[in-house]
């Protein structure tokens, strides 16, 4: 029943674009599951590795993808939780060695050996895909693979986020690229936690997005004239936000960031923007006891716990479906920023 051949997109070169053909199914090895993936989110992430933008190794020719939600056909001889017909993920961390110093405390994402989907290993725009049995995301029976897959990177990444800034409930975070695929997950969990959020983003397609999500406040960065006040206006004392999960894909927001933070706060930085680097003012972070800090993606229980948010219906995930073979259409729509919400490919068409 599974076929020999499958149809992939596939980056040849860098800079792409994508090709859609036929290659052979891979073939699971012994810690390893073959899914079908019915349905697959597209992440900046995706377009970064064509372009080449990152200074990390990735394999040429690549099948790109790592938000992949299918079901499983195939198991190797060592997998015993698993089994044909259970649904399941695969995300960025394809798999990890599972006994460097990292890996023995869950910190699997700083991996010194990482496999990525979409980057080392083929990833999810493909009908077949290969994840490490350890680390596929256990989807329960019965979920909507549709509106899953962008939970499998853009939700644990964000919910991951919003933890590692030590934001309590009741206080307000910061949002910057709040229309985009992960900023309008961001949105959702914030809203699950019981946070108030200041979305940043631009356009009124995203602001109604945002609005929707129920953001307390919608700064538009092309037209406002002042953002960093306007940030700090839109919380109640006027003090600017606990925190600041910044998901752009340009480098100046990074530093606009630890100018609306609020003294004693956190800036959480999680989009990776090309040959980007971090400036700040020493005087203001010393003074503010600002706090500057990454986060990557997240464990196999930060993902269980993402998971588990979405399946109680506390996530709304703005997606809209289009077919595999036209992931280079939703590519051209993400440099220019025009996305709202995510994209999910169909892998049948
Ligand atoms: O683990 C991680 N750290 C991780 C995981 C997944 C993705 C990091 N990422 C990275 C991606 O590689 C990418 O660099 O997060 C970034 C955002 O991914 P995305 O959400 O998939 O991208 P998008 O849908 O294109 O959204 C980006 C949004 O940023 C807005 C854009 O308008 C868009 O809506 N934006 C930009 I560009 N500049 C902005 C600015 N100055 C801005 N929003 C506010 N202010
Ligand atoms: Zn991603
Ligand atoms: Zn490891």
């Amino acid at each position: 029943r599974i076929p020999a051949e499958q149809w992939a997109m596939v980056v040849e070169k860098t800079g792409g674009p994508c090709v859609y053909k036929q290659i052979p199914t891979p073939i699971p090895g012994p810690d390893e599951v073959l899914i079908n993936i019915k349905y697959s989110g597209v992440c900046h992430t995706d377009l970064h590795a064509m372009m080449g933008d990152w200074p990390l190794d990735r394999k040429t020719p690549l099948v790109g993808g790592h938000e992949g939600a299918g079901i499983i056909v195939a198991v190797g001889e060592f997998v015993k939780d698993l089994k044909p017909g259970d649904l399941a993920g695969i995300k960025w961390l394809n798999g990890s060695c599972m006994a460097c110093s990292y890996c023995r405390q869950a910190e699997e994402p700083l991996c010194v050996e990482p496999l990525l989907s979409g980057y080392t290993v083929d990833g999810t725009f493909q009908q077949y895909a290969i994840g490490k049995a350890a680390h596929v995301a256990r989807i329960p029976q019965g979920t909507d693979l549709q509106a899953v897959a962008p939970i499998l990177c853009a939700g644990i990444t964000v919910y991951k986020g919003i933890k590692e800034s030590g934001i309590r409930p009741g206080q307000h975070i910061a949002i910057v690229g709040a229309g985009g695929g992960l900023g309008s997950l961001a949105l959702q969990y914030a809203k699950a936690m019981g946070l108030q959020s200041i979305a940043i983003d631009s356009g009124t397609e995203k602001q109604r997005l945002c609005n929707d999500a129920g953001a307390v406040a919608y700064i538009d960065f092309m037209t406002n004239k002042n953002l960093v006040q306007a940030v700090k206006d839109a919380t109640p004392d006027k003090l600017g936000p606990h925190a600041v999960i910044v998901l752009a894909v340009t480098e100046g927001p990074f530093q606009q960031a630890t100018e609306f933070v609020r003294a004693r706060g956190t800036v959480v930085c999680i989009g990776l923007p090309a040959n980007s680097y971090l400036k700040a003012s020493v005087f203001d972070v010393v003074t503010k006891m600002i706090n500057i800090k990454g986060s990557y993606v997240g464990n196999r229980q930060d993902t269980a716990e993402a998971l588990d948010f979405f399946c109680q219906g506390l996530i709304k995930v703005p997606f809209k479906v289009i077919g595999l073979s036209k992931l280079n259409d939703v590519y051209d729509m993400m440099r220019e920023g025009r996305i709202a919400g995510r994209y999910v490919v169909d892998t049948d068409r």
